[in-house]
């Protein structure tokens, strides 16, 4: 039996890096594309592909060309970058997706498409608490291709069959690679800034709950979603998954368990409006009850591991 071929476009982002050096550990073959080279040493044997998803012909031509059977499209546009970008955002998030899909539609050998939505498909409108199907205003270019991403990955599959899996992620935190142009990105870059002169300057005020999610979750939640068989995949659109919600001010009184020294000030800027916009958390009983989703890090574990991947010279563990 012809072995599948993992074609993973975004392969040198935060999400990517991390997702092709799991496959790629568990034995699968991955091939991986990017307009930027892979960071990671352990990924720079793999086969690499220098595309633009814009570019239609080219990713119909290599994904036919290295016998693609799963693409994961990861490639995205985030909030922040996409509210002083918005066309470019709009156009990489939309065409992107849509050149994908269609390409699936065309090439039956396409078995499976995973497409990362975002807790931005949320507006201020939902309250806390977003439920699955809960009402969805997103107020940012960004947020609203994920919601648009979400109804036409449905279209794709109600009228040509392609088998879109999705879920709703939150802020991604993880030791490997930094996240680009996003508003959850404080809890990621916070961390090297662990042992600076001057105080952390936090975008975001220190009461602003958002969700957020450890890397090894999220990569979980993909491995997971993408084995299921498709009956198992009863929503509509993508589901929504939780791990865990703090604000700054909790994540930094965690750090200072570990780092007594860390200062934080706090200086608001635009991504704050951005922030309040979204949900502190999602009920994600769907997904729980669909595919068996379960979270596995915590607040704590998530700290510890960051703290001691960015100092490694340092105890990593907490003053009890
Ligand atoms: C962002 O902050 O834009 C992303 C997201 C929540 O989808 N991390």
């Amino acid at each position: 039996m012809p072995r599948d071929v993992h074609f993973i476009i975004g392969a040198s982002g935060q999400l990517g890096t991390e997702f092709a050096l799991e496959l790629h550990r568990s034995g699968e073959r991955v091939v991986l594309a990017d307009i930027k080279h892979p960071a990671l040493d352990a990924l720079r044997d793999l086969p690499f592909i220098c595309l633009d998803v814009r570019d239609r012909d080219v990713v119909a031509a290599e994904l036919k060309r290295q016998g693609a059977t799963h693409v994961h499209h990861l490639a995205a546009a985030l909030s922040a970058r996409g509210e002083q970008e918005p066309q470019w955002a709009w156009d990489l998030n939309m065409r992107g997706l849509l050149n994908i899909l269609e390409v699936a539609a065309e090439h039956r050998t396409i078995a499976q498409v995973f497409w990362p939505s975002s807790i931005a498909v949320f507006g201020p409108d939902n309250g806390p608490v977003a439920e699955q199907n809960g009402h969805r205003l997103p107020e940012t270019v960004y947020g609203i291709s994920k919601q648009a991403g979400e109804q036409w990955c449905a279209w794709f599959r109600k009228h040509h069959g392609v088998d879109t899996r999705s879920v709703r992620y939150p802020g991604l935190i993880g030791e490997l690679c930094p996240p680009g142009g996003g508003t959850t990105d404080y809890a990621v870059e916070v961390f090297d800034h662990l042992h600076g002169t001057e105080p952390y300057p936090c975008f975001l005020r220190e009461d602003t709950v958002l969700p957020m999610m450890h890397m090894q979750d999220a990569i979980g939640a993909m491995l997971q979603i993408t084995s299921v068989e498709a009956d198992r995949i009863r929503n509509e659109e993508a589901y929504n998954i939780q791990a865990m919600s703090f604000d700054p001010a909790t994540l930094f009184a965690e750090i200072r368990r570990h780092v007594p020294g860390f200062r934080a000030e706090f200086q608001p800027d635009f991504r704050q409006a951005i922030a309040d916009g979204w949900p502190d958390r999602l009920d994600d009983t769907a997904a729980r009850q669909d595919w068996g989703w379960s979270p596995t890090v915590a607040l704590p574990e998530l700290v510890a591991r960051m703290v001691s991947a960015k100092s490694p010279a340092l105890e990593a563990e907490p003053d009890l």
